[in-house]
């Protein structure tokens, strides 16, 4: 791929395997190298290749940002050793005294972040539920200096207007940073409807196999891009090189994935609706879902992952995840694998008991990442695991 703007004819797949790498110049070799070097050789003090020392960049972290910066639409990518640590740096672009506005239903990592890391450094975030989009202009204060949401949102699979918000954003003239890790860029690209940055778990769907942990930024605002460049580099929370190209390989497939997991998800969400032994099933692509005709508009697609409500509470939930055999008990999501976990006792455990309760993640609530498997063999899984 020659140019930026030959990138921008290329559909998503292409895109996918192709933005941000060419045959390597010297070999013909067409996967990207794993370059390992820490530092690189200067002609003269300050005359170098484009690159100096990894921290601040690196030709296969650049490949990965390239491709991942085509994927959302945005012009500059940023990544990073974990989801956490990208979020973490772009928290960093905030000062003391600024207020957040933070979506109520995040993964527990973030919420622990804006909660146990930042409220300390006199960074306060209000957490509120951005159904009602309106909500979130009341909820505007004049030192409200970023909007912060999920959609869908982990584990509830709530759908916030990315636009509506977005708007509001705008009028404040604030930035909306929108984790876009369920949905990934193949589903949902929340740049075009008007989010200022997108960020990532690239741990979960984007590198797709669950052996590699990372984090990205995406913008095209160029002022923001400027800062988060600065501080990738000053906060140093940067992915290794072979980590890169792990990501880098499991984006050729991410578009084939996606609809795969989006089929099965789709007819195991629908059994499970029908499951005596389940109370509530909640996934974007069900018609019960409240959010079902927003994400119809916003998404291309309902992604993998179903939250579903054991009747009985936690121990026919505990019993289901320890009977389950295809499906791993595991934290994370987004690989091929299909796995199940408990929010309110291991990924969300950082939020507290009265807030998950008011959020509504019970004690009988499980969430499911649909893998790669035959769909039959999954449904074969739930359905043992269901029974008393
Ligand atoms: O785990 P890490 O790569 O640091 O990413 C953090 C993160 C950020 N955003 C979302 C939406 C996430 O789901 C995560 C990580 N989530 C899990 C590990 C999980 O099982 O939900």
């Amino acid at each position: 791929m020659e140019t930026e703007n030959e990138q921008q004819r290329w559909a998503m797949d292409t895109l996918a395997i192709h933005a941000g790498q060419e045959p390597d110049p010297h070999s013909g070799a067409v996967m990207m190298p794993i370059v390992l070097s820490s530092t690189f050789a200067q002609e003269s003090p300050g005359q170098h290749k484009g690159f100096e020392y990894s921290r601040s960049g690196n030709p296969t972290r650049q490949a990965l940002e390239c491709c991942l910066a085509a994927l959302e639409g945005a012009s500059h990518g940023f990544t990073f050793a974990s989801g956490s640590a990208a979020s973490t740096t772009l928290v960093h672009t905030l000062s003391p005294g600024d207020h957040v506005l933070c979506g109520d239903d995040v993964y527990g990592g973030t919420f622990r972040l804006f909660d146990k890391v930042m409220a300390p450094m006199k960074i306060e975030t209000t957490f509120l539920d951005m159904q009602d989009a309106s909500r979130v202009a009341d909820a505007m204060r004049p030192e409200t200096r970023m909007i912060w949401m999920e959609t869908p949102t982990n584990p509830l699979l709530k759908i916030f207007d990315i636009a509506r918000v977005a708007s509001i954003a705008k009028d404040a003239s604030i930035p909306l940073v929108v984790d876009n890790t369920f949905a990934t860029p193949m589903l949902q690209r929340p740049l075009d409807l008007g989010a200022t940055a997108v960020v990532h778990s690239t741990t979960k769907y984007l590198n797709g196999h669950s052996d590699a942990v990372g984090g990205a930024i995406l913008t095209s605002d160029e002022a923001l891009a400027e800062r988060v460049g600065f501080l990738q580099n000053a906060i140093g929370a940067v992915p290794s090189p072979f980590d890169c190209y792990l990501v880098l390989r499991g984006l050729k497939t991410l578009g084939a994935r996606m609809r795969n997991h989006v089929v099965s998800a789709t007819d195991l969400a629908k059994r499970l609706e029908a499951h005596p032994a389940i109370e509530r099933v909640i996934y974007p692509g069900l018609s019960s879902h409240p959010g079902h005709e927003l994400a119809s508009r916003q998404m291309t697609g309902f992604g993998g992952m179903i939250t579903a409500i054991v009747r009985g509470g936690l121990e026919p939930a505990r019993q289901m995840l320890e009977k389950l055999s295809v499906f791993y008990c595991a934290e994370s999501l987004g690989g091929v694998e299909s796995l199940a976990e408990h929010p309110a006792i291991m990924t969300h455990a950082s939020v507290p008991p009265e807030q998950r309760a008011a959020l509504g993640i019970s004690d009988g609530l499980v969430r499911l990442s649909v893998g790669l498997e035959d769909v039959e063999d999954l449904w074969r899984d739930l359905d043992a695991a269901l029974a008393n």
